[in-house]
């Protein structure tokens, strides 16, 4: 267990958070997705940083490219209390064309080349690649550890999905000694794990190379002129080849959350399976616990106020049931169930609210019925604002999912005004 302490100290986690995740829609159109707002006060990107400090890793790095400023905004002020003096550091890598002013950063990988001579000069022994898209709770330095004994050139963290939720993944064959045989990026027809006929191991897009091996890998990748210089498609399928890298099931080193204690990973690259990630939070037992005090998610937040309840004019209390209410609330007399208040979010007399993510800085006008919405961050609902209800309406005014999942953003509501 000693090595396990030491591993973190001898890394540096390298966090990818340049991707827009289209797959958001509007939430995406004017923040990446790791900026996203996430579980009532944090955002998406907290969760992998807040693994990296409650593992032990103090070296971080955040690299970013598409529409960056809300994610470097949320990260000088919520991620800048670690000590530069004990050498603990995030570091912002923002795409600036230093290696070639031809190019940002063309892929994942290419990411990381651009930015080896910085590497290079910290001088670390393991590099952890992550994504900063996704919502779980996982202790690295057990991935560490598990890399450093197998002896593997590299370690690809793994976890089982539904099969035909793999299309959107990395998925890999196995040996009984965890050695990936297959790697294939994002199959149409993603191959099922031998004696699981429903289910696919996927990659979760984290990876942990010994560093000089990581640096020969990325310049042989651009050399390469055929290559995307993307982990998935190009520098894992190599590795793969050459017969070096281990799976690392989450299970080996998830942190226990919730009753259920199964690992937890959430990509939430979609409306519908953001909304209901978020909603999950209100259940009564939430399958994310971000309760635990030995694993705290860590995060920018603002000095507010208590959250509020008041009666409306007539005395009336609303009832509220599985609400998450973050500071700086005041809700009067309304009906809220199944809802995710983010900070300072206002709703008026007698609305009644259902199956609700409401991000910071809105508010609700009276009289408003909602079910089933993701409401940005800073919207006016005018009072009697009605969604959930008339499916081809919400469909002319915002964005409705397939699933009924009904997108509302500031922009949507000032282009009513305008019309
Ligand atoms: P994708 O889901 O396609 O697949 P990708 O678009 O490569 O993920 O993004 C991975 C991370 O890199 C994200 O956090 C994103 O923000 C960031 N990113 C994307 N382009 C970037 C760029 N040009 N510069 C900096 N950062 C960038 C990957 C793997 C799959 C794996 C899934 C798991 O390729 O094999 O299964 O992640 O979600
Ligand atoms: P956050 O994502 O931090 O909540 P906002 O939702 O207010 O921030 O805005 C997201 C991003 O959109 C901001 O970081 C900023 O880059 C951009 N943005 C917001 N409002 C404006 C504006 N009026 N003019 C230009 N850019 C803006």
């Amino acid at each position: 267990m000693i090595l396990a302490r030491e591993l973190p100290k001898r890394t540096i986690a390298l966090v990818l958070a340049g991707g827009r995740g289209s797959r958001l829609h509007e939430l995406t159109d004017r923040r990446a997705k790791p900026a996203v707002y996430f579980g009532g006060k944090f955002r998406i990107i907290d969760f992998a940083l807040s693994n990296c400090i409650n593992s032990g890793i103090r070296r971080m790095a955040v690299l970013t490219q598409y529409k960056s400023h809300s994610l470097l905004r949320h990260l000088q002020r919520g991620w800048n209390f670690l000590r530069g003096e004990a050498n603990e550091f995030i570091d912002l890598l923002p795409a600036q064309q230093r290696v070639d002013e031809a190019f940002w950063y063309r892929g994942t990988a290419d990411a990381i080349s651009q930015n080896i001579d910085i590497l290079r000069a910290y001088g670390p022994e393991y590099i952890l690649v992550l994504a900063g898209d996704h919502i779980y709770k996982q202790d690295y330095s057990l991935m560490l550890l598990d890399h450093v004994q197998s002896g593997a050139k590299c370690t690809v963290g793994c976890i089982e999905v539904p099969r035909m939720e793999a299309t959107a993944l990395g998925v890999m064959h196995v040996d009984e000694q965890r050695r990936i045989t297959a790697f294939l990026e994002k199959p149409k027809d993603p191959p099922a794990i031998p004696g699981k006929p429903d289910k696919a191991l996927g990659s979760m897009g984290i990876y942990v190379f010994g560093a000089e091996y990581l640096y020969q890998l990325l310049e042989d990748d651009m050399a390469d002129e055929k290559s995307d210089h993307d982990f998935g498609k190009n520098v894992i399928p190599r590795v793969v080849k050459e017969g070096g890298a281990l799976a690392h099931p989450l299970n080996m080193s998830s942190i226990p959350s919730g009753t259920r204690n199964r690992p937890y990973w959430r990509d939430v690259g979609t409306v519908d399976a953001f909304w209901a990630a978020n909603l999950d939070l209100a259940a009564d037992l939430p399958e994310l616990n971000l309760y635990d005090r030995d694993w705290p998610i860590w995060t920018y937040q603002e000095q507010l106020p208590p959250a509020k309840f008041v009666p409306d004019e007539r005395g009336l209390n609303g009832e509220t049931a599985n609400v998450l209410i973050s500071g700086g609330c005041i809700v009067v007399g309304s009906n809220i169930r199944r809802a995710v208040l983010f900070s300072n979010v206002r709703v008026e007399a007698s609305c009644t609210i259902h199956e609700a993510v409401i991000m910071p800085d809105t508010v609700i006008g009276r009289g408003s019925r909602l079910s089933k919405v993701v409401i940005d961050r800073g919207c006016r609902l005018p009072e009697g604002t009605v969604i959930g209800e008339d499916p081809e309406q919400d469909a002319r005014r915002f964005h409705r999912t397939d699933t009924g999942v009904v997108l509302v953003t500031p922009e949507m509501l000032q282009k009513r005004v305008a019309a």
